[in-house]
């Protein structure tokens, strides 16, 4: 239990916040500065935005003695990560109007837009709102955006998996009605119980808490890597129940040793939905009854599961669900890639998966992929699914439709451009980073697409280039872009400079190990050149990169 003598200074905050409103409707009437309050800064992030600045400009307008351009990033809600086409029109619009212009695809299945100024939020979210999509906690000490593996491919029992991150996602809502009075203008509801909320209470979890689903074979969620998760289990095609997993979490902290990534622990199964729900629900109430409130570096799951112990938290949480789970069933991950192309399902509608690279859509010089996108959404013949390695699935297609969809692929170049992309940078995915996120050391997102045509010449001499290698770069060591789940996984350390992780296996069971640390450029390439070599002549046949280097390299 967490030492309630000295709590962080945002559990302070969430207390009384009044059901997360804080003064966050005076922070918004305040022309002043295009900032919110100090405390309201920790509570917009319970309504899916976070405060941000244009960190490019920072100097610039400090020697101009200007302010921060302060602005919001928003993130949507959207459990499983599919939306229609006409949502994704909706928000293909809102970004033009009111954000920079390019849409987000995140390593979540959601989007985010950027660079929202503080009275443009309102208007955001309320056109949101009208195409039944919102931000409610996407961000903050609440359950998360649900993940669910995403291609429809997977399983005929996919949609009826799928169906349980919309319905996990509604069961863990927090109940107060404040998204909807402040950023919609409800009225207040007066009756005392309606905000009642048994699973947050007043204090909300200790942090952060992410769930995801997967659907064997398919890892594409890297589940383990979730606080909880559900790995589905299928026989002879009916859905007998999920194994569960607890205590996944990558963050670290440059120089904290307490921090660590760790991978979620499958303490068990269980069958039925009613059960489920149960489990998923109380596994919560677990965290925000024994989590470490005082200090939130140490305050997720996989700090409380490993301080608890696997034994007691399994009694913990058998005594308040009041069963006992089953014994684990055996499962197997073969990938976490994407399906890239076209897919045709049991009920034989097709899906295409188009490689998005780093999951930013906008239109450049040699794609129009934003156009593109509005294009096929205004067919009105494909839903819209993100991928949690930040692609898109253009999805649930009818026969008859595929031409339609076929040539706007083409007219764009779309298919070439999924097609021609080599292994390694579909299988890559970056963090956000500069400029907006505050806790950037080092570029991702900017700089991975260039260091990636830096790497293909490399691998390319030693015969490599059709291995499908995961490679993931982050912009500081909280790990968004789940580069210590990879084979080769670059952290940032300082501008320009990235610790390297490798021996992540290809199928997300096992955890990279730092091997080199704060390479620049010209040292990362000269050691992968390295590590091709070795790996080209010391393989055994069909090894990954990944576990060659923790066979061979990381054990010489
Ligand atoms: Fe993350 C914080 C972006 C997935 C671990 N993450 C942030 C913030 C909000 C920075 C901040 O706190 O001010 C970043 C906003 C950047 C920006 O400008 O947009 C940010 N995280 C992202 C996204 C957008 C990366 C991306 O390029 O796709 C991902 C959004 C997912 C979503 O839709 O919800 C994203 N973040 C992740 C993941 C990967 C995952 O969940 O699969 C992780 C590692 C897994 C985990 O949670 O352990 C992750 N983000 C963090 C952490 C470390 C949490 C911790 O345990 O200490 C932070 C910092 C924090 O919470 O204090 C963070
Ligand atoms: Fe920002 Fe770090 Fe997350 Fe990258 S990993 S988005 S730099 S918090």
């Amino acid at each position: 239990m967490s030492d309630s003598q000295n709590l962080s200074s945002v559990e302070k905050i969430k207390t009384s916040s009044h059901g997360l409103r804080g003064t966050l409707k005076e922070s918004l009437q305040d022309e002043i500065t295009g900032a919110v309050r100090e405390d309201d800064h920790a509570l917009v992030k319970f309504h899916g935005m976070y405060e941000q600045d244009d960190r490019d400009m920072r100097n610039e307008r400090a020697a101009a003695k200007l302010d921060k351009l302060y602005s919001f990033m928003v993130r949507l809600r959207i459990p499983g990560g599919a939306i229609t086409p006409q949502q994704w029109i909706a928000a293909n619009h809102i970004a033009g109007d009111y954000s920079t212009g390019a849409i987000k695809i995140t390593t979540r299945q959601t989007i985010q837009l950027h660079g929202i100024l503080k009275r443009h939020i309102k208007p955001t979210l309320q056109d949101f709102n009208k195409v039944n999509l919102d931000s409610i906690a996407a961000c903050g000490d609440v359950n998360r955006n649900v993940a669910c593996s995403s291609n429809p491919n997977t399983s005929p029992l996919h949609q009826k998996v799928h169906a349980y991150a919309d319905r996990i996602s509604l069961v863990l809502l927090p109940k107060t009605r404040a998204y909807q009075e402040i950023w919609l203008d409800e009225e207040k509801i007066s009756e005392p119980d309606a905000e009642n909320d048994p699973l947050y209470q007043d204090r909300y979890l200790p942090r952060k808490f992410k769930i995801g689903i997967a659907i064997p074979p398919d890892n594409d969620v890297d589940v383990l890597t979730n606080d909880l998760g559900l790995i589905a289990i299928i026989e002879n095609e009916k859905l007998l129940g999920f194994n569960i997993a607890v205590g996944g979490g990558l963050s670290t902290t440059h120089g904290n040793p307490n921090t660590y990534a760790r991978l979620a622990t499958v303490i068990g199964f269980v069958a039925g939905e009613e059960k489920v729900l149960k489990a998923v629900y109380e596994i919560l109430t677990v965290q925000r009854d024994f989590g470490n409130r005082s200090d939130r570096k140490l305050a997720r799951l996989k700090y409380t599961f490993d301080r608890m112990g696997e034994d007691a938290f399994k009694k913990e949480l058998e005594s308040r669900c009041s069963f006992q789970l089953e014994t684990a069933k055996p499962f197997e991950f073969i990938d976490r890639k994407d399906k890239y192309g076209w897919q045709q399902d049991h009920t034989g509608r097709w899906h295409y998966t188009l490689f998005i690279e780093n999951g930013r859509v906008l239109d450049s010089e040699e794609l129009a992929l934003k156009t593109a996108l509005f294009q096929i959404a205004e067919t009105g013949k494909a839903g819209f699914r993100f991928t949690s390695n930040q692609n898109l699935i253009l999805s649930d297609i009818d026969p008859k439709d595929k031409q339609i969809i076929e040539d706007l692929l083409d007219k764009f170049n779309l298919n070439d451009h999924t097609k021609n992309a080599s292994a390694i940078r579909k299988n890559a995915i970056a963090c956000v980073a500069f400029p907006t996120c505050p806790l950037a050391l080092a570029e991702a997102q900017r700089y991975l697409p260039a260091l990636i045509s830096k790497i293909e010449p490399l691998l390319a001499k030693y015969q490599l280039s059709e291995q499908d290698i995961v490679l993931r770069m982050t912009g500081c060591p909280n790990g968004c872009a789940r580069s210590y789940a990879a084979e080769i996984g670059l952290v940032g350390t300082a501008y320009g400079h990235y610790n390297l992780h490798i021996g992540g296996d290809r199928q997300g069971f096992r955890l990279g190990d730092k091997y080199r640390e704060n390479l620049d450029e010209e040292k990362i390439l000269e050691e992968l050149d390295n590590l091709f070599a070795q790996y080209k002549s010391g393989r055994y046949e069909n090894e990954t990169f990944g576990d060659f280097s923790k066979r061979v390299i990381l054990n010489s």
